[in-house]
């Protein structure tokens, strides 16, 4: 590991694919204000989007506009004419910051969403014209693809991982970055525990407006390493050991959201019960601010969860109890890497239904070692434990970079940015409508595996690099992909 001093921070380089982390050791007392605007591309409209508050960038606007700087937040919900009508974008800025949630809604049927950032970073980039602000890019979606992304949008800078601290790196010195053309980790930011997020009541509003609106709640920054196969989660959110939002500044940030009509809120931890002793402090802490009608939803898993848990849910205004088993056979729970077993799901299943907590199970067809033996396994399950609407169904796992799927298949990050899904046989979809029962199907799923069946057979399989070791090679069939990816 090579160590370099740059002014105030410390670069750790740590190979070529690990950004380097950036420790900050003295806080940016006097550094020159700059102007910042900070653009949610997942406002943009595009096929399969349906836009969601967007928390991430509004904690980085939050860090900046605590250290002093001039920030503006370009969402197209709350503005729409700022899609067509770029004048906001001639305006002085240093730096212009840009997220990225989604590369696409993970479905077979699915378009990707890059052309479209593509598209509308080129003309922000017009129509900044020769004042030439520093592009910058982040977001969940970014950091999975950053090395990619960031030539095809030439952005000066990226950051993988939480912005807030990098991103105050950055604007401290925009020039510093010009045309670096480096992806650089983000790291642990000390606001988060100090400081409630509110966001502005403009911002809210435009987002209250849907009937359906939730907005996102960070409870805890903790990376999870259980480490199923398929999930970059622990690569998105970097080196978080596990920092809990105080109590009192999360019961803050909740009445602000009900104040603001939003009544659905979204947990949105990798895993909202990992430890139960924290979890079970969030949940006495929704029910204890009582806000009429605020209703809450979460990922659970079903291990550890105790009855305690399961009893403080009840009357919390929990929407539903929410888990991703991704299967009810062991075989396949056991190849895509998950920490519990049916066994698990089903007592899980039993403490809810004791007590009437609203379910909802996750389950892919689709994964490593699918057939139809398996897809019958996790049927008859689900038949067993779930009512009707409890069963929430969908095919094909989405290959996606820094998984030990991605390693197992030796795709380059390059092949997976076009929708890339793991191999499955093509009798997948008929196993599926076979094999469950149909009242796990109405309508509109029964749409969504056809829909994801012609979709898959217009798809191209998609062949290893050279020499890669890569388990593919034993498998039966290729992964799929929508398109090949000119970079
Ligand atoms: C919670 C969550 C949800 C909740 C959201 C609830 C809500 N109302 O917010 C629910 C369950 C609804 C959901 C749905 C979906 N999700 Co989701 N979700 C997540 C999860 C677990 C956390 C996201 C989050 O809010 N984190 C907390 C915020 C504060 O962090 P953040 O956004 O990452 O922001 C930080 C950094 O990224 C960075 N940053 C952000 N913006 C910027 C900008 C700049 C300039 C800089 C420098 C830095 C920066 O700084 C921020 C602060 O530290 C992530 C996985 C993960 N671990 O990140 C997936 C994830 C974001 N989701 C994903 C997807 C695909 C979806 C769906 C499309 C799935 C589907 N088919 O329905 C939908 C789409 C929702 C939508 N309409 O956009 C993908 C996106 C990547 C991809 N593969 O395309 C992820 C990464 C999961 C995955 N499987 O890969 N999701
Ligand atoms: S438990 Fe959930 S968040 Fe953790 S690695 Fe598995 S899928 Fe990802």
């Amino acid at each position: 590991m090579i160590n370099l001093v740059i002014g105030r921070c410390r670069l750790s380089i740590l190979g070529r694919h690990r950004p380097p982390v950036i420790i900050r050791e003295t806080p940016d007392l006097g550094a020159v204000m700059a102007r910042v605007a900070l653009v949610n591309l997942a406002s943009l409209e595009m096929p399969g989007n349906e836009p969601i508050f967007p928390i991430g960038l509004r904690c980085v606007q939050d860090a900046l506009d605590r250290a002093g700087h001039h920030t503006q937040l370009i969402d197209l919900v709350e503005d729409p004419q700022a899609h067509d009508d770029l004048s906001w974008a001639a305006q002085p800025w240093d730096v212009i910051g840009f997220t990225i949630r989604n590369i696409d809604p993970l479905d077979l049927a699915c378009d990707n969403h890059v052309e479209h950032y593509v598209e509308f970073v080129n003309r922000v980039r017009a129509a900044a014209g020769s004042r030439c602000p520093l592009f910058v890019g982040g977001g969940p979606g970014y950091s999975l693809f950053a090395d990619v992304l960031l030539p095809l949008l030439g952005f000066d800078v990226g950051v993988v991982g939480p912005g807030e601290n990098m991103m105050l790196d950055i604007v401290a010195s925009p020039e510093a970055y010009r045309g670096t053309g480096r992806n650089l980790g983000g790291g642990r930011y000390g606001g988060f525990t100090a400081e409630a997020l509110r966001h502005p009541p403009s911002l809210l509003a435009a987002y209250a407006r849907s009937p359906t609106a939730m907005i996102g709640v960070e409870a805890k920054r903790k990376t999870c390493y259980q480490g199923c196969s398929y999930c970059p989660y622990a690569h998105i959110s970097g080196e978080n050991k596990g920092e809990l939002k105080p109590r009192e500044l999360l019961a803050e940030e909740l009445r602000a959201i009900h104040a603001a009509g939003i009544r659905r809120v979204f947990f949105t931890d990798s895993i909202f019960n990992s430890e139960l002793r924290p979890a079970k402090e969030v949940v006495r802490t929704i029910a204890g601010l009582a806000l009429p009608g605020l209703t809450w939803c979460a990922y659970f898993t079903p291990k550890p969860f105790d009855d305690e848990l399961a009893e403080l849910l009840v009357g919390s205004g929990v929407d539903y109890v929410l888990v991703s088993p991704d299967s009810l056979d062991d075989g396949v729970m056991r190849a895509l890497g998950k920490s519990f077993r049916s066994r698990h799901v089903d007592r899980f299943v039993e403490r809810c239904r004791q007590r009437d907590l609203p379910l909802r199970v996750n389950v892919v067809f689709g994964g490593p070692g699918e057939t139809r033996e398996t897809v019958r396994a996790t049927a008859r399950c689900a038949d067993a434990m779930l009512s009707d609407d409890e069963l929430v169904m969908n095919l094909g796992y989405r290959v996606l970079p820094s998984t030990a799927m991605a390693r197992q298949l030796g795709l380059a990050d390059s092949d997976l940015l076009s929708p890339t899904f793991y191999p499955f046989d093509p009798e997948l979809f008929s196993w599926v409508i076979e094999e469950v029962d149909q009242r796990f199907v109405p309508t509109k799923m029964m749409f969504n595996i056809l829909a994801g069946r012609v979709a898959s057979r217009k798809m191209f399989p998609l062949r290893p690099q050279p020499g890669a070791a890569g388990q593919v090679m034993s498998l039966p069939y290729l992964p799929l992909t929508r398109q090949r990816w000119a970079t």
